[in-house]
């Protein structure tokens, strides 16, 4: 199989998690891209039409796209257990909360990036934050037993989402008024599955 890649995509990142969690790392070549929505890759719109990345070719059919699919593929590849049945709806709402979050922290960032200057819109950037910022109370105050419950998808979803908070959104303080979705990430954080998709710093 092959992977699409990119080392600071947060969505990739949920992909790499999985991989290593389910221990199928050595099954998945990557191959790295640079691909934005105003300039696809052009090596993976035969795989995926929206030209996103993560996308991952397959031998049993044709390739996947969307990090959700992929890692429920993965997951189910190896018994499923990252998706439990029996709290399975709980699992794909968190895991769509944190994919929330980093939709709107990419879209600021490609809105700084891939835009031009004059055509910015700070409303847009700051209704963008909202979105996330309401995602994460919601974590802190609704999600907080599920996410020190045995590893699911829902958790891997959100860690990724912090760590590109980190990563692009420092600034904006997201630990500020949600401690005890820090001090879970905190510990999150050092697993080895985490320690080694860290993206790089640029
Ligand atoms: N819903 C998709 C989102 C993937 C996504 O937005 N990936 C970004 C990189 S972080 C991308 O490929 N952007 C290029 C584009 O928007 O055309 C998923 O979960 O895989």
């Amino acid at each position: 199989m092959q992977l699409f890649h990119s080392p600071a995509s947060p969505f990739v990142r949920k992909v790499m998690v999985t991989l290593h969690e389910t221990g199928q790392l050595d099954e998945v070549e990557l191959v790295a891209v640079q691909t934005t929505p105003v300039k696809s890759a052009p090596e993976i719109l035969a795989h995926t039409p929206p030209g996103k990345i993560p996308a991952l070719t397959r031998p049993d059919g044709p390739a996947l796209y969307d990090s959700r699919v992929i890692c429920r593929y993965l997951d189910a590849r190896k018994g499923g257990k990252l998706y439990p049945e029996v709290r399975i709806w709980d699992t794909l709402t968190l895991e769509a909360t944190a994919d929330a979050i980093m939709e709107a922290a990419v879209l600021m960032v490609y809105e700084k990036r891939v835009r031009p200057e004059d055509r910015q819109f700070d409303d847009w950037i700051e209704a963008q934050w909202g979105k996330a910022s309401r995602a994460l109370s919601a974590l802190e105050t609704r999600w907080m037993s599920h996410l020190s419950g045995r590893l699911d998808m829902g958790q891997i979803a959100v860690a990724c989402a912090l760590g590109y908070l980190d990563l692009r959104h420092e600034v904006r303080g997201w630990r500020s008024g949600n401690p005890g979705l820090a001090a879970w990430y905190e510990r999150f954080a050092e697993r080895p599955s985490m320690q080694a998709t860290r993206p790089p710093v640029a």
